[in-house]
């Protein structure tokens, strides 16, 4: 095996230089108009869209480098059953409380319901065939989902994180793989948050305790990394 590594923090990843297509997979998190575009969710809260469009370039680029080389690529879209069966009544009560609840009707169509214009992923990001979309009712992506039969039926022992937001739903699915052995990295200009100061202590977070939670790492480097031969 040729090793190669990413010059990330606090360590260069992977940790034992095994980075391949077979053996590592790209999620992209929640790259949905409810999350980063006018009338979606995030819109509705009254946050700044520039935050969380700003990874969309980014992954653009990671996205079209994978592609070319044939790693694996996975998509998530958090959002619940038009019944809302799947929606915790928690989760509502505090959405609606700041006037955008999770299944009531906004500009986007009904706010995180699957199948709802505000629902998709944007069309600068849309999956292409044969790549895997996982349905996740909650921030991380194992809960509720196949993800984890998925990534260990394919051998995938890397996961590369982008999307948004970094402090939420990427983080908790970082923490989540994390748990489960997997080697992660998250391109910390591939992610956003509805707060910059909330996206930075996230990176912050991940770094402790010699990675605590993995690596971080940027779109460059690992674009430059892959292209080395
Ligand atoms: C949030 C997400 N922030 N995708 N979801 O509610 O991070």
């Amino acid at each position: 095996m040729t090793e190669r590594y990413l010059q990330s923090a606090p360590y260069p990843w992977p940790y034992n230089g095994n980075l391949t297509p077979e053996n590592t997979a790209l999620i992209v998190i929640d790259m949905q108009t409810d999350f980063c575009g006018k009338g979606g969710y995030v819109d509705s809260m009254g946050y700044d869209l520039s935050l969380t469009r700003a990874p969309i370039e980014p992954i653009s680029r990671v996205l079209e480098v994978l592609r070319e080389q044939g790693f694996w690529i996975i998509h998530t879209r958090e959002g619940h059953r038009p019944d809302l069966s799947d929606l915790p009544a928690n989760k509502r009560w505090r959405s609606q409380r700041i006037g955008a609840g999770i299944g009531d009707t906004g500009p986007c169509g009904r706010i995180l319901v699957r199948g709802e214009p505000g629902w998709e992923i944007i069309p600068e990001l849309a999956p292409i065939d044969g790549e895997i979309i996982i349905d996740k009712p909650g921030k991380g992506s194992f809960c509720a989902t196949d993800l984890e039969l998925i990534l260990r039926t394919r051998g995938i022992e890397n996961i590369i994180l982008a999307g948004i937001t970094t402090d939420v739903c990427v983080h908790t699915t970082m923490r989540e793989a994390n748990d489960r052995g997997f080697e992660c990295i998250l391109l910390e200009d591939c992610c956003g948050a509805t707060d910059h100061a909330n996206h930075l202590a996230a990176l912050s977070m991940v770094k402790m305790q010699g990675g605590v939670f993995g690596a971080i790492g940027d779109s460059a480097m690992l674009i430059d990394c892959l292209k080395q031969v």
